[in-house]
């Protein structure tokens, strides 16, 4: 009786669970129709496009599809034209992203009608913050998929390559066409033979799917393994030595992408220790690449620790170089001012450099959004992001046109996101962390595009069962819709428990991940402590950026600038952000501010409650692999999501002295554990 039992239930959850470990991605589903495709040319880019293709059609059987690689005035870099059936493009890339945008179509059930569809950005890239010991900084989801320690770390092993194969695979389908391989804290062996040699063997592997390889360069390397007294730009040993440098790389790697550089940020060595500008740096390393097409990402993440509010030095230290940078040298920006906080607004940077290409760097990662534990969707920040209004040129002058190339005259335009990958089955550490690498992949190629479209798209591409399935009411209204508006509501709902109304920086330690708003051990910089960023005190919160404080509103464009300056224009959202305000500032709605401090932070938590409600329900529609991981990593955000609660108005309780309004859930941890506990990664 009791194997019966054991069959039938044995039976009954293979049916009800087709295991899936979210390895394959978005890119699950196999068609099962034919296609013929003419194609005069074969090329390895050209074979992958043909057998996607062939492996993924769920179009009109026994169709048949042109692949054209022919020049069109209408089609730009690697964009296409689309038709029923045809697939037009200037670059053999080109016929690829055709082919997978045509396979997403039929894959979402959106309409094939004839278009030429452009990339915004021509550089897509990747940036791995990858060690060359297998480690990631800020990684969550495992080791290293290119680097490790260990005998076996030079050897190119199948099983790296199959990986390789997938990972370039994933990016292409959603037109990544760069990889920076490597942490932009960079070892100087990075361009030693032995690691160049792996570099070359992970560029073989990408290449035939359009991506480039990258690396990120220590800028003392000439003292550091090339055997030089100094490392100043302007020395001719050095400019020798990287002169050489670049013609070894290239002479292994014919179509390497470039540098990326971290300089004089962190503790990084960078041209200011000889005297030198951020531009004598650049430059020097960008004229050592351009004989060979290559270009130069040099990151404006600078700051130290100086009475100056931290949030203004970039822009003070880069806009006066604007024009002194070479055509091949792209400044890289974090989106906002500090450092990739739950909310920013846009770093001033964007706009104001207009004589120098500067490109987005986003954070996929999510170093300061709950790492792998939190359900994060992340493209509505950079939707909001891409979207917000510089006034730099006028009205319209968003950072997506200030960075595309619509506003600016520039050679080159880029966008880099950091790779939140690594060697866990499903890749992100949470399944949908899967959704950013995507979501990334689609702003990068289209920064129009609607966070509420990319949802559509990936939920359908990473849990519809059969295209049947998608087209039914039932999952539309018992799964897609649910699980749209939970992603589409997750950043907002992390904001809320986390940092509302334009709190940053209040995190425990340096991990990132729990809350320690009261961290401030002695003798640590006071700009790597919270209450460097809330200055909760007896009066009220929040840090005053305008002309009475550090005058970083200043840094912003007209409108922009009042708008900031004023309380009653500043938008609630960056509300602590730009102002210190008393405990009892009226806001819009009429509650204390206070009082709207604890409402956000108990409807953070709830709105997790209700995404806890929202996946249980869906179970019927997910196999029991995903749905018990996601279950789990729920129950954790929740957990983790009160504790952000009652640390947070516990903590500025002691300066409000103001009780947390008797409608809401009491804190159910004590500040005092709270603080010996001081939460660590999980
Ligand atoms: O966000 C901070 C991180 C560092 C990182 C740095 C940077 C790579 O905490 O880990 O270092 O930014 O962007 O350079």
């Amino acid at each position: 009786m009791k194997k019966i039992i054991g069959v039938l239930i044995f039976a009954i959850l293979s049916i009800s669970s087709f295991a899936e470990n979210g390895h394959n991605l978005w890119l699950r589903n196999t068609g099962n129709k034919s296609v013929n495709v003419v194609c005069v040319k074969s090329s390895p880019t050209l074979n992958i496009a043909k057998q996607e293709l062939k492996q993924g059609w769920q179009g009109v059987d026994d169709a048949s599809v042109e692949f054209r690689v022919m020049a069109d005035k209408a089609i730009k870099g690697d964009g296409f034209k689309l038709s029923q059936n045809a697939i037009q493009a200037n670059t053999e890339s080109g016929i690829l992203y055709g082919v997978y945008e045509l396979l997403r179509r039929q894959q979402t059930g959106e309409a094939v009608s004839d278009a030429v569809i452009n990339p915004s950005y021509e550089l897509r890239l990747l940036n791995h913050w990858d060690n060359l010991d297998g480690t990631i900084e800020r990684g969550y989801a495992g080791l290293s998929i290119f680097w490790r320690k260990g005998e076996d770390a030079l050897v190119v092993s199948n099983n790296d390559k199959v990986l390789w194969q997938e990972y370039a695979r994933a990016n292409a389908s959603i037109g990544i066409n760069g990889s920076v391989l490597n942490n932009v804290n960079a070892s100087p062996d990075m361009l030693t033979i032995d690691i160049l040699n792996r570099t070359k063997a992970i560029a073989e592997v990408l290449r035939p799917y359009g991506i480039k390889a990258y690396l990120s360069i220590k800028f003392s390397s000439p003292s550091m393994i090339g055997g030089l007294k100094t490392s100043d730009p302007l020395d001719p040993e050095v400019i020798k030595w990287w002169n050489a440098k670049a013609k070894e790389i290239y002479s292994m790697i014919p179509d390497f992408g470039g540098f990326l550089v971290k300089a004089n940020s962190e503790g990084q060595p960078g041209p200011q220790d000889f005297g030198r500008t951020h531009a004598d740096g650049a430059n020097m390393l960008a004229d050592a690449l351009r004989p060979y097409g290559g270009i130069v990402m040099w990151r404006a993440f600078v700051y130290t620790p100086s009475s100056e509010d931290r949030a203004k030095q970039a822009y003070n230290e880069f806009t006066p170089l604007d024009g002194q940078f070479r055509d091949n040298v792209i400044i890289q920006v974090k989106n906002g001012p500090v450092d990739f906080q739950p909310r920013e607004p846009f770093s001033p940077l964007f706009g104001a450099m207009k004589k120098t290409t500067v490109m987005p760097e986003l954070q996929i990662t999510q170093e300061y959004l709950g790492q792998s534990v939190h359900l994060v969707f992340l493209s509505t920040m950079w939707e909001e992001f891409l979207k917000s209004d510089t006034y730099q040129e006028g009205v319209g002058s968003t950072v997506a046109r200030c960075t595309d190339g619509s506003i600016f005259p520039q050679k080159h335009s880029a966008i880099a996101g950091v790779s939140n990958i690594g060697l866990d089955a499903n890749w992100c550490g949470h399944h949908f962390a899967q959704a950013n690498w995507y979501a990334f992949g689609r702003l990068a190629w289209n920064n129009q595009l609607t966070s509420g479209q990319i949802a559509d798209e990936w939920i359908k591409l990473t849990f519809q069962q059969s295209l049947k399935e998608a087209n039914t009411k039932d999952w539309t209204e018992n799964f897609l819709n649910p699980v749209i508006q939970m992603m589409m509501e997750s950043w907002d709902a992390t904001i809320s428990y986390m940092m509302p109304l334009g709190l940053h920086h209040i995190f425990a330690g340096d991990h990132h991940y729990g809350p320690g708003p009261w961290y401030a051990p002695k003798g640590l910089r006071s700009d790597w402590t919270p209450p460097y960023y809330h200055k909760a005190d007896s009066i009220g919160l929040g840090f005053d950026r305008t002309p009475t404080g550090s005058n970083a509103t200043g840094q912003y464009h007209e409108p922009l600038q009042s708008q900031f300056d004023d309380v009653k224009t500043c938008p609630e959202k960056y509300l602590l952000w730009f102002h210190h305000l008393p405990w009892d500032y009226k806001m819009q709605n009429g509650k204390t501010l206070w009082n709207e401090l604890c409402y956000r932070y108990d409807t953070g938590l709830q709105q997790v409650r209700q995404f806890q409600k929202v996946w249980d329900k869906v179970q019927p529609d997910v196999d029991q692999e995903r749905f018990v991981q996601v279950q789990n990593k729920l129950r954790e955000q929740c957990r983790n999501a009160q504790i952000w609660k009652d640390a947070c108005l516990l903590y500025f309780q002691q300066f409000s002295q103001r009780p947390i309004p008797y409608d809401i859930e009491r804190p159910v941890t004590d500040l005092g554990a709270l603080i010996k506990n001081d939460m660590g990664r999980p």
